[in-house]
């Protein structure tokens, strides 16, 4: 079966983000796969007509610290409607991939809950490299764009 791309969306059918305070966290582990997460998720939110100014961008050093550095943004700062966490696992040969995906996907759901607002997963779990690239602005789409409308969409539902 064929992969979906991606950054399939009609944007048409997209909410509009306007009014919106969107934060973003990025994992800079595979930083040449997360640039590209992070790039279509912002394009994204400002395409679909969030001011740049309401758009927040925080870094962390692996997927595994996402849902903390979500929790962070959301303590400091209540008017955040949703938060879109970026990141980029790859399988090596070793167990760790399993315990940070877990780790990273569960993370991110209590934060969500805690919180009772958007914290999306825009994180890449791939076999290697290469379904990495075509998923981050390459063949197959971009993970981060997914991420974006999905965020505009529950803010969007929360809202009406
Ligand atoms: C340690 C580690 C490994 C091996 N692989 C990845 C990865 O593919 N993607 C990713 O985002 N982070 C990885 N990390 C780092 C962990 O997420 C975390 O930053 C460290 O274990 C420190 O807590």
């Amino acid at each position: 079966m064929a992969t979906t791309n991606l950054s399939n969306y009609n944007f048409d059918d997209v909410p509009s983000a306007k009014g919106m305070k969107i934060a973003i966290v990025c994992a800079t582990w595979n930083k040449q796969i997360t640039d590209g997460l992070l790039q279509g998720a912002k394009q994204t939110i400002i395409e679909c007509g969030c001011d740049k100014q309401n758009i927040i961008v925080n870094k962390v050093p692996g997927s595994f610290e996402l849902a903390l550095g979500a929790q962070f943004l959301l303590e400091k700062d209540p008017t955040i409607d949703a938060v879109i966490c970026l990141g980029s696992v790859i399988q090596g040969e070793t167990k760790h991939f399993d315990y940070v995906c877990q780790t990273t996907a569960l993370g991110i759901k209590d934060v969500s809950l805690k919180y009772n607002k958007p914290v999306i997963f825009g994180v890449l779990t791939d076999n290697n490299q290469q379904q990495a690239i075509d998923r981050s602005g390459g063949k197959l789409g971009n993970k981060g764009v997914e991420a974006a409308v999905t965020a505009i969409e529950m803010v969007t539902l929360k809202n009406t």
